[in-house]
C-alpha cells in the first residue's frame, strides 16, 4: 500500500502540501510499523476467540441429557449444539447464569465462556414430566 502511493506521487500538489503529506506518510508509516503488529495480534486473538471455541453436540430427551457428562477443555470458550428430541426442555447452568429454551427437533447453540478446571452442573428447568427433577448433567472441565 505504502509502495503504491510513493510510486505514483500526485503531480499537482503544492510544496507545502507535499511536505505535510510527507510528514503524514512518515507518521503513518511509523504507526503502521507498530500499529499493524498490534492489529495483527488483535485479529489473531479474535480468531482464537471465535474459531477455537470447542463445539459439543448434546441431545436432550425425557429425562436425560446425552452425554450427561460433557467433557471440555479449560480456558476455551464452549459452544453446545443442543437438540431436544421430544420436548422444549430448558437447559440451565445456574452457576454461570446461562439458560436456553430448547426447541424440539432444532439445534440450539448454547454459548458458554471459557471455564477453569472443575465441574459445572446443569439441569432442565422446564418441567417435562415425572422424572424432570432427575434431568441434569455436568460440564466436566479438564485442564
Ligand atoms: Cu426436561
Amino acid at each position: 500500500m505504502m509502495g503504491d502511493s510513493q510510486a505514483t506521487p500526485p503531480q499537482d500538489d503544492e510544496p507545502r502540501h507535499t511536505t505535510s503529506r510527507r510528514q503524514w506518510l512518515a507518521s503513518a508509516a511509523a504507526l503502521g510499523a507498530c500499529g499493524s503488529a498490534g492489529l495483527l495480534g488483535w485479529r489473531l486473538a479474535r480468531a482464537q476467540d471465535m474459531g477455537d471455541a470447542q463445539v459439543v453436540q448434546v441431545t436432550a430427551r425425557r429425562f436425560a441429557y446425552t452425554p450427561s457428562d460433557i467433557v471440555v477443555r479449560a480456558g476455551v470458550p464452549i459452544v453446545l449444539e443442543v437438540t431436544a428430541m421430544d420436548f422444549a426442555h430448558g437447559m440451565n447452568f445456574p452457576d454461570l447464569g446461562v439458560r436456553a429454551d430448547l426447541m424440539p427437533g432444532k439445534v440450539v447453540r448454547v454459548t458458554l465462556p471459557a471455564q477453569p478446571e472443575g465441574i459445572v452442573e446443569f439441569l432442565c428447568d422446564n418441567f417435562c414430566g415425572d422424572d424432570h427433577e432427575n434431568m441434569h448433567g455436568r460440564l466436566v472441565v479438564q485442564a
